[in-house]
């Protein structure tokens, strides 16, 4: 047989002789598949705003919700390739029917008060800089009985579900769920770090554990890291777990939130990671692959894979406080999370 017809048949066989893959296949470092993207919230707010004249929440779709949609990603309208940032909006009287579905979720929430969630039969009352939790196949619905547009993020890993053929979603059988075990449970129970509460192995929260961590125990724990242990790439930075596993709050979606001090200026590192930022508060750029990405606040900025990266706050005078989603959970547990410094960097202190 020719060489020509050699690798003519070995094709039509559907094999591929690897030493003719080119570098690709085993490529000696992550490749760039999608590029770093940035939303501006200037051009997102007004846009979920308007989306109230559009639909409501129960009618012709369970949530008014805009996905950040990278434009790279568009076969799983995914916002990096394993997670999804979205703005939510819900109006006063308004209800977001219950439903579950295995993607898992966090909320992080950005304006207004009288909002709740309730997961599993818990209600959780939603109010600025809360970090909410909605575990895989848990039942979740919406209502807001406050005043004006409440608006919180929504993480969720929809992408990484579907690639990995797991995904279900199921409507409750009725609109929203009767309140099942007492509000703010997770909280009461532990939502005191340190003090481990022995609970009996039928403890009912959704993931057993925690599920709304208040902003005003990430600002005090944000602080005390600020004062003794600040990490060169990150500023100071807290990590949202679940105390009860002391593992990553969710098992494919990790969280963080950190502070930039004025002027302060992060190192630069690269990891396998992906990770999507939202800005909480203040103004600065990040600086990726030699690329600046200016932000302020309400912006949403994608770190793809190993791509170098490093933060600055711009301001003079303000704190600048960085929500972040990120798929490290997936990557340690595949043994995939490697992170690095930049080399020349590693000297100059
Ligand atoms: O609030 O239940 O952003 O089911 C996407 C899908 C939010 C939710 C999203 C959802 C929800
Ligand atoms: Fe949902």
């Amino acid at each position: 047989m020719s060489q020509e017809d050699y690798y003519q048949d070995v094709r039509e066989h559907h094999l591929e002789p690897l030493w003719t893959i080119g570098d690709w296949f085993l490529s000696n470092e992550p490749l760039r598949v999608y590029r770093p993207y940035q939303w501006h919230w200037s051009d997102v707010y007004p846009r979920l705003m308007a989306a109230a004249d559009h639909m409501v929440p129960g009618q012709g779709g369970a949530r008014r919700v805009l996905v950040y949609a990278h434009p790279d990603l568009t076969q799983t309208l995914g916002t990096t390739h394993t997670l999804n940032v979205a703005m939510q909006m819900i109006l006063p009287g308004e209800e977001a029917p219950a439903h579950r579905h295995t993607p898992l979720a966090i909320r992080f929430i950005i304006t207004g008060q009288g909002a709740s969630t309730t997961v599993n039969g818990e209600r959780m009352a939603m109010g600025s800089g809360d970090f909410l939790v909605t575990p895989r196949w848990a039942w979740h619905d919406h209502r807001h009985e406050g005043e004006g547009p409440m608006v919180w993020m929504d993480g969720l890993d929809i992408p990484l579900t579907r690639w990995m053929g797991g995904m279900f979603v199921e409507p409750y059988s009725a609109s929203m769920q009767e309140e099942s075990v007492p509000s703010q449970q997770s909280a009461k129970v532990f939502g005191t770090a340190g003090i481990y509460p022995k609970v009996s192995e039928d403890f009912k929260t959704a993931n057993g554990s925690l599920m709304v961590y208040p902003w005003e125990a990430t600002r005090k724990a944000l602080e005390a890291v600020r004062e003794v242990a600040l990490n060169p790439f990150d500023g100071a930075i807290v990590e949202y777990r679940n105390p009860r596993s002391g593992g990553p709050v969710l098992p494919s979606l990790g969280a963080t939130m950190q502070s930039l001090q004025p002027r302060e200026t992060t190192k630069t590192h690269r990891h396998t990671s992906s990770v999507a930022y939202y800005v909480f508060r203040g103004e600065g750029c990040t600086d990726i692959d030699g690329q600046m990405y200016d932000w302020s606040q309400g912006d949403v900025i994608v770190i793809p894979p190993w791509h170098w990266h490093r933060h600055r706050n711009m301001s003079s005078t303000q704190e600048a406080l960085l929500f972040a989603i990120n798929d490290e959970p997936v990557m340690q547990n595949l043994g995939l999370y490697r992170e690095e410094g930049l080399p020349s960097e590693r000297d100059a202190d």
